[in-house]
């Protein structure tokens, strides 16, 4: 799948130096990446129905800060992200409103790479959607079935299970009691009569009437077979998108607090399975955008919209600078208020770099320029300290504040707010 169009991002004098996130499997603080070469990032991508609502614009920003402070490093960044593109709500929208899901994930889709391309966002290299990845997700299902790792419920319908237990780490520590009621939530079937554990999650979904389907890899031999059609659970495609674009063992996987679980750890137990190591290094999760007390979602319906805001007339590095100004772990309510306030934000940035020349009295003046150069530092010792983007965005402030007009610092100061929290003021 073809991803959205990259914005230059320019070189800054130095180097950044080694970034450390929230871990939220080990839940300590870790440094992500290596010294050198080339950083592993695994994004979950959007299910292309009601996007791209300012949850997700808050996730892939967040996460874009990663990407760009690694850059800043000097390594190279190999980014894969996937598009659930065959999934129940697509289908159930699809159905609901007489669209074709294909025609509906489409244009969804591009609704996306416009947003991003509008907030950003840095593409990823690989950008893989689950229906062209069909292959590999159904070579991920025939190894676990020849591991003995997944299992078929008898019954109408023939469906396939990832049994938790193959996995001696996968239960220890859980507490049934609170996993149980999320997993039903977020896609999960605990009661489906027939399963071995009420955790293990749908690997292959035998054909329903009027439901999409592919060959399935059932016959455990390793060709697909149309006995047997259907299409994959959730989990075991990011597990095999992730693993055909990084390899094992990548940096970083990524993702809002609602994939914490059981998504991610479902992903890890089923690619891990197969290859015997670990599936990423470090799990960073973003906090969740609400809207009037509840958590912003497709569901619930109540979103606010990046291509909405925009068409309305806000500035996209305004509703960028909105997003920025939250941790990416804390939750946080959408107000009109704080995307006014952003978008002033936005212009003082812009009269301290853009309007610089007109009244400065000495052209790169070394105080000047060393306050330029200190800014470059300040944003790169917040960012490198747990991704703290409202720090890095309270330095700017106070040098925009103080901004004297020089030219040549405000081109620096102009440039480290594009190159490391990827705002254009220019
Ligand atoms: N396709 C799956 C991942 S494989 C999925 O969760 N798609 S999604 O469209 O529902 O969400 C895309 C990304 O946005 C996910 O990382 C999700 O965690 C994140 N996200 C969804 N809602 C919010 C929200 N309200 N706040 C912050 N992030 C959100
Ligand atoms: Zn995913």
């Amino acid at each position: 799948m073809r991803a959205w169009r990259a914005v230059e991002v320019t070189r800054l004098p130095g180097k950044g130096g080694p970034v450390v996130v929230f871990d939220s499997v080990t839940k300590q603080r870790m440094a992500v990446g290596p010294a050198t070469g080339t950083a592993r990032l695994y994004a979950c991508g959007i299910t292309p129905y009601d996007a791209t609502h300012l949850g997700h614009a808050f996730t892939y920003v967040s996460i874009d800060l990663l990407h760009r402070v690694w850059l800043d490093a000097g390594l190279e960044v190999g980014y894969a992200q996937n598009i659930t593109d065959v999934d129940d709500p697509l289908l159930e929208r699809a159905a609901a409103t007489g669209v074709d899901w294909r025609e509906l994930a489409t244009a969804q889709i591009d609704l996306f790479r416009s947003d991003m391309e509008a907030l950003r966002v840095l593409p990823p290299g690989s950008y893989r959607g689950v229906v062209e990845s069909m292959g590999e997700v159904t070579a991920l299902i025939t190894e676990l079935i020849r591991r003995g790792a997944v299992y078929q419920v008898a019954g109408e319908h023939p469906d396939w299970y990832f049994s938790v237990e193959s996995d001696p780490a996968f239960l220890a520590g859980r507490d049934l009691a609170v996993d149980l009621p999320v997993f039903a939530e977020r896609g999960g079937d605990p009661d489906r009569p027939g399963k071995r554990h009420k955790l293990d999650p749908l690997v292959w979904r035998a054909e329903r009437p009027g439901e999409p389907s592919w060959d399935s890899p059932v016959n455990a031999t390793g060709s697909a077979t149309s006995e047997g059609r259907g299409r994959p659970g959730w989990h075991v495609e990011c597990a095999a998108i992730a693993l055909k674009a990084l390899g094992a063992d990548f940096d970083v996987q990524a993702g809002g607090s609602d994939l914490a679980f059981p998504h991610h750890p479902m992903c890890a137990a089923q690619a891990e399975q197969v290859t015997g190591q670990p599936f990423a290094k470090a799990y960073l999760h973003t906090g969740m955008v609400g809207l009037d007390g509840e958590k912003m979602s497709k569901s619930k319906g109540n979103l606010i919209f990046v291509h909405k805001l925009i068409a309305a007339g806000s500035d996209p590095m305004a509703i960028r600078l909105l997003l920025l100004d939250h941790h990416y772990r804390s939750d946080w309510e959408y107000s009109a208020d704080a995307l006014a306030a952003a978008a002033q934000r936005l212009e003082r940035w812009r009269n301290a770099v853009v309007n610089a020349g007109s009244t400065a009295a000495v052209h790169g003046s070394p105080t000047a320029v060393q306050r330029a150069a200190q800014l470059v530092e300040d944003i790169r010792t917040a960012l490198a300290d747990d991704l703290d983007a409202p720090t890095a965005l309270a330095a700017v402030d106070e040098w925009a504040e103080a901004a004297n007009g020089d030219p040549k610092a405000a081109a620096l100061a102009g440039r480290a707010v594009d190159a490391l929290l990827g705002v254009h003021l220019g």
